[in-house]
Formats: structure tokens, sequence, C-alpha cells
């Protein structure tokens, strides 16, 4: 099983570079921001619960995303592999991982880290917010979000490294460009 982390800031282009690894490599496509927009859109208890977090640029707690890769994975036992995008953002969601994971006899193959200036990725998502609707689109908002990365999420990278996972790439540059860069790591692995 190939089991990838796509990892990066708000904005590094993990949803836009996943669609490419997705076709190409044939893996389950697991991502927290898209599993819970979809909460937010269906209006169920726990989208009306994320809206406000998500709003405020604040991570969702963990045990809420953790129990939602959970199901999903259980939800896909024929998968020849999963790409999660977004998740884990904090070091307990990454033992977490590690744990239902192992679990299924399997692990996570590696981490591609996406590098990416903090003021391209505000107007990266500026930009986005004047067609996307999405609340947590906005400057302000974008910094939050990348405050709360800087704080909690970056951590997890270093919990990969400790595991020698960890493949960092730039993020700056055309789509193809970028995806080259995240194939020629997976190219150590398939
Ligand atoms: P996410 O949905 O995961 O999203 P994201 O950080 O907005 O962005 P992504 O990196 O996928 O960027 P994209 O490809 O879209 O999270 C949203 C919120 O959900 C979080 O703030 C949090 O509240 C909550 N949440 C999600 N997962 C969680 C978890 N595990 N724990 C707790 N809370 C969680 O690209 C962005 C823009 O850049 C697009 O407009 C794209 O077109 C553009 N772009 C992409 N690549 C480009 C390039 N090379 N050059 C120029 N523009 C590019």
């Amino acid at each position: 099983m190939l089991n990838l982390v796509l990892f990066g800031p708000p904005g590094a282009g993990k949803g836009t570079q996943s669609e490419h690894i997705i076709e190409d490599y044939k893996l389950v496509h697991l991502s927290t921001g898209n599993i819970l927009r979809a909460e937010v859109e269906a209006g169920t208890e726990l989208g009306k619960y994320a809206k406000q977090i998500m709003d405020e640029g604040k991570l969702v707690p963990d045990e809420v995303v953790i129990q939602m890769i959970s199901n999903k994975i259980d939800a896909n036992p024929q998968a020849q592999g999963f790409i999660f995008d977004g998740f884990p953002r904090t070091t307990p969601q990454a033992q977490a991982l590690d744990e239902l994971l192992s679990n299924k006899s399997t692990a996570i193959t590696c981490m591609v880290s996406l590098d990416v200036p903090e003021d391209e990725l505000v107007s990266r998502l500026v930009k986005r917010g004047e067609t996307s609707g999405r609340a947590d689109d906005n400057e302000g908002t974008v910094r939050k979000r990348f405050k709360e990365y800087t704080e909690k999420t970056l951590p997890v990278a270093t919990y990969y490294q400790a595991q020698n996972k960890l493949f960092s790439v730039d993020g700056v540059g055309s789509l193809d460009e970028i995806y080259g860069r995240i194939k020629s790591v997976l190219s150590r692995y398939v």
C-alpha cells in the first residue's frame, strides 16, 4: 500500500495536487477539510459545530477529526492506499493515525511537505475567496490559520522526520512543476 500524507500550510496546494496524485496512483483521497465542509453543507450537528471553528481559522478538536478519518478508512477496505490531505494537523492526530493504520497492518509510507512562503499563501487564498464563498478565505482569517499551522501543525513534520519519512518540496511554481517534484519523491516507493 502507498499511504501518503500531503502536508503544508493553508493554501499550499494540498487539495490541488491531490487531484493529480489520486488519478495516477489510484489512491483513496481523504481530505478532512472537504469532509468537514460537506458536513457544514449538509447542516448536520457536526457541521454546525465545526462551522464556527473553521470560520475563525481554528482547528477542529482532535477527537472529532480522528473519528471521521477512522470511519473513512473503515469504509474503504479495498483501497490500494490513501492520500491524507490536511490530516494529521497535530501530533496527537499523527499518533492516532499511526495506530489506526497499524491495526490494519499497514503504515504511512511518506510525508510530502509543500513549502510556500506566507505572503504567497495569503495572496492565493484571498484570490480564492473572491469566488469560493469560503468564510475562512480572507486575509484576517488566513493569517490566523497560518498562526495555528505554525503553532500546532508544524510539529507534525518533526514527528515524521523522526521516522525518516519527511520529504520537503518547493510548493512555488506551476502546477505541473510542483507535481513533477512530488512524483520524483513517490518514485522511490512505486
Ligand atoms: P483545508 O480544507 O485542509 O484547506 P486549505 O488549508 O484551505 O488548503 P489546501 O492546501 O488544500 O489548498 P488548495 O489546494 O485548496 O482546511 C480548512 C479548515 O478545515 C482548517 O482551517 C480547519 O479549521 C479545518 N480542518 C481541516 N482538517 C483539519 C484537521 N485535521 N484538524 C483540525 N481541523 C481541520 O489551494 C489553495 C489555493 O491556491 C487555490 O485557490 C489554488 O487554486 C491555489 N493554488 C494551488 N497551487 C497553486 C500554485 N502552484 N500556484 C498558484 N496558486 C496555486
